[in-house]
């Protein structure tokens, strides 16, 4: 059964498709939206690999099935497990830990249990479908037990894991009851990517101070074998971008969004609505400058596009709330009739909405108080094959190393230096505005998504022993 598996394996949390009922009650799979997704999916159609994940629905038995010229192959969770393993454990626990305890972690055992339980469910299914000698790619936080259980089962496979959110520094990772036990797991792989040298760095640290492994620079040396730890900063799919970007119903349509928001400059965020994000405090920044009379309302306008998420964390539920205050507050205060200074909506729209928002904004404005890469920022510099507009970057969102030289950097927990900044960028002539979408463009189109993949799955493909240089 082995030999007429996949040569090419992809182990993530949920299924690159999400199911939709049409008006006429039918229902199928169209592509999720989300930075993972639009990473992996042009590499898994070129690979005719196979995608293991949840589909979405709590306790539902699915065969495996092919959609969007991809393999797929879905795996059970409970409602309870959903609760513990994903709510609890990997998005109340380690997405917090993970992001500089912006919001108190979690810490509960039964969360842990049902967090080992459906890695193990996981690695099960990635040792039913991978050939002999396949790849097997895992892919993030809720998943960093499966290198190692999967080794277990099946030591002829290559291993790489790939974590998309910031790997955090010894001091806050050390809070984790479990700290032990997650670098373990990791080390079951052969590569380890992260999407910042300094958070390989951080790993390759807490691999030797907790575990008391040996390394190399980057490596991890154990007895059989050794784990490389690396940086791979993710990117966005540039081709797709651009041919939407030609589109003239994709112009159209920005033309039609600008004209809806009046004539003044068009300031846009798109997240998802979480806490890491720094939505809160970029509203309050624009406010400001309306109360202080740097701006007047008319002479710009916010649009705050927010993807529903994690709805049933409580944290999630109180930032809606604080949001949605803000807003009420800000447009309360400011807006004139029939003109809202702020546009809130909270919704998920196609990659031609977005697109199309993406060209409507004089200034993208990316904020996050950490981000592991985000892919908003190289989407809106790829979309701007015109060079106008401005982005306004965090300092603290991966993507920051690779654009600064064209990007407005912020210190997003400044308040003041967010306000500065947003005006330099609001203001920003033309010439300027050109010169450093330019030089973001460059790195963006020369590094996008293909580019991203391939470098981690040659490395991954790699022989190990040729990585240590034992000399060092
Ligand atoms: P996310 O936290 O989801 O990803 P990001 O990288 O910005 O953050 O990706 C979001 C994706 O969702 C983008 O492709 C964006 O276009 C899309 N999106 C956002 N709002 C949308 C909306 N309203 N409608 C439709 N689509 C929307 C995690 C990490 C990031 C890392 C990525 C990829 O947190 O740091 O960059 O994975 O590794």
């Amino acid at each position: 059964m082995k030999s007429r598996g996949s040569e090419f394996v992809v182990v993530a949390n949920r299924l690159p498709v999400d199911r939709v009922t049409g008006g006429d009650g039918v229902r199928s799979w169209r592509r999720s939206p989300g930075g993972l997704v639009s990473a992996i999916a042009p590499v898994m159609r070129q690979r005719q690999g196979t995608w293991i994940g949840w589909s979405g629905a709590p306790d539902e038995e699915l065969e495996p099935f092919e959609e969007d010229g991809m393999r797929l192959h879905p795996v059970r969770q409970s409602a309870e497990e959903l609760e513990l393993y994903y709510e609890g454990f990997s998005n109340a626990t380690l997405w917090p830990l993970y992001h500089d305890v912006i919001a108190p972690p979690v810490y509960d055992r039964a969360m842990w249990d049902a967090y080992v339980r459906v890695n193990q469910r996981f690695a099960d299914a990635a040792a039913e479908v991978a050939a002999e000698g396949a790849i097997v790619w895992v892919q993030d936080y809720q998943l960093q037990l499966v290198p190692a259980m999967l080794r277990r089962l099946r030591p002829d496979l290559r291993i790489g894991f790939f974590l998309h959110i910031p790997f955090p520094p010894t001091e806050l990772f050390m809070q984790l009851p479990w700290r032990r036990r997650i670098l373990e797991g990791l080390l079951g792989a052969d590569l380890v990517g992260f999407q910042l040298p300094g958070a390989a760095a951080n790993f390759v640290r807490l691999c030797r101070q907790l575990l008391d492994a040996r390394t190399v620079k980057q490596d991890i040396v154990l007895d059989d074998r050794t784990v490389r730890a690396r940086a791979f900063p993710i990117s966005v799919d540039v081709g797709e971008l651009s041919d939407l970007v030609a589109r003239p119903d994709v112009r159209r349509r920005a033309q039609e969004i600008r004209d809806d928001l009046g004539g003044g400059t068009v300031l846009l965020g798109v997240d998802r609505l979480d806490y890491t994000k720094g939505i809160t405090q970029r509203l309050q920044a624009f406010g400001e400058l309306f109360s202080d009379g740097s701006l007047k309302p008319g002479e710009a306008v916010f649009a705050q596009i927010a993807t529903p998420s994690r709805e049933r964390v409580e944290q999630y539920q109180l930032l809606r709330d604080q949001i949605e205050q803000q807003v009420g507050r800000i447009n309360g205060e400011y807006a004139e009739l029939g003109s809202p200074v702020i546009h809130y909506l909270h919704t998920s729209y196609d990659r031609e909405e977005l697109a199309a928002l993406y060209l409507a904004a004089d200034v993208m404005v990316v904020t996050p108080l950490r981000d592991g890469m985000n892919l908003v920022a190289k989407e809106y510099v790829a979309c701007r094959e015109d060079l106008h507009g401005a982005l306004m970057l965090s300092e603290f969102a991966g993507a920051a190393p690779e654009l600064r030289r064209g990007a407005f950097l912020v210190n997003p927990y400044d308040i003041d230096g967010l306000k500065e900044t947003m005006l330099a960028a609001i203001r920003a002539e033309p010439a300027d505005q050109a010169r450093r979408l330019r030089a973001m463009r460059k790195r963006v189109l020369e590094h996008d998504v293909e580019r991203w993949a391939c470098d981690f799955l040659e490395a991954l493909e790699r022989p190990t022993n040729q990585a240590v240089d034992l000399t060092a």
